[in-house]
């Protein structure tokens, strides 16, 4: 979201469920004017909506591409499946990312999948899959600039599966006692933010004393933010029932 313009109050505001509509006119996790599709909140349901938008702009002559950005877990889902079948049969202008982050809440990947790169299953829709290392900063970029250029040439979709890893719980009440003892240790090695800007240090692009800057000013820039978010109303009932209906 904050990639495609949306204000990181609106994004905290959003996850927080305050009161977005006098600001977006309208409370839900979504920003058309931005570009961010709506999310439904069923995982997986998603993607048949984003490759519906994705033909709309093919046949509205758009250069646009969608991306659509899902979860390991969510991939699995049955309706994922269908829409990589259509997006590859009409050659739609859509990549498909999952972010393999190895757990879906406290399933691991290994529970649901009995192949390790789920890039693999693009090759049985007839489109490209490429697996990157998804705490690769500018791997990631490279590849996914490929890919989406490929598509706005009328190449269709790909599939991206970034590898990466959920450094945290599902959610604050996961005491996580699914997750093998120093397995995240391993991981946070891989922290893309620090290996991004050593990458940048060893360029000479960037000093130690500008990312450190940069860092206390983000922090200055997410505290407010965060603040900001918060001190926003709750959405009242009949408000909240009055943009659902608006935007319906
Ligand atoms: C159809 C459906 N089933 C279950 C849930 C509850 N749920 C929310 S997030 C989640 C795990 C999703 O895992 P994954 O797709 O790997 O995404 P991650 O949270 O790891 O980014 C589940 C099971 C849901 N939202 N929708
Ligand atoms: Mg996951």
């Amino acid at each position: 979201m904050l990639l495609k313009g949306v204000p990181l109050r609106d994004v905290f505001a959003s996850e927080c469920l305050r009161d977005l509509s006098k600001v977006k006119g309208h409370n839900s996790f979504y920003d058309i004017e931005n570009g961010v599709a709506p999310f439904t909140g069923t995982i997986g349901e998603d993607v048949p909506i984003i490759t519906g938008i994705a033909l709309a702009r093919k046949l509205k002559g758009s250069d646009a591409v969608a991306v659509c950005i899902q979860g390991d877990g969510g991939s699995s889902r049955g309706a994922v499946h269908e829409s990589m079948v259509v997006a590859a049969a009409w050659k739609l202008p859509i990549i498909f990312v999952i972010e393999d982050n190895q757990y879906a809440l406290g399933t691991p990947k290994s529970k649901t999948y009995a192949i390790q790169d789920l890039s693999d299953r693009a090759k049985g829709y007839g489109f490209p899959g490429v697996s990157v290392d998804g705490n690769d900063v500018v791997e990631v970029y490279e590849v996914s600039k490929r890919y989406i250029d490929r598509a706005r040439d009328g190449g269709g979709p790909a599939l991206i599966a970034a590898e990466t890893y959920r450094f945290h719980g599902h959610n604050i009440g996961d005491a996580q006692p699914y997750r093998p003892k120093g397995e995240a240790e391993e991981w946070w090695k891989l922290d893309p933010l620090p290996r991004y800007t050593k990458a940048l240090m060893d360029i000479g692009v960037l000093t130690r004393k500008e990312a450190d800057k940069m860092e206390r000013e983000l922090k200055t820039e997410i505290d407010e933010a965060a603040a900001a978010a918060l001190a926003l109303p709750w959405p009242t009932k009949e408000n909240y029932i009055k943009t659902a209906v608006a935007e319906l």
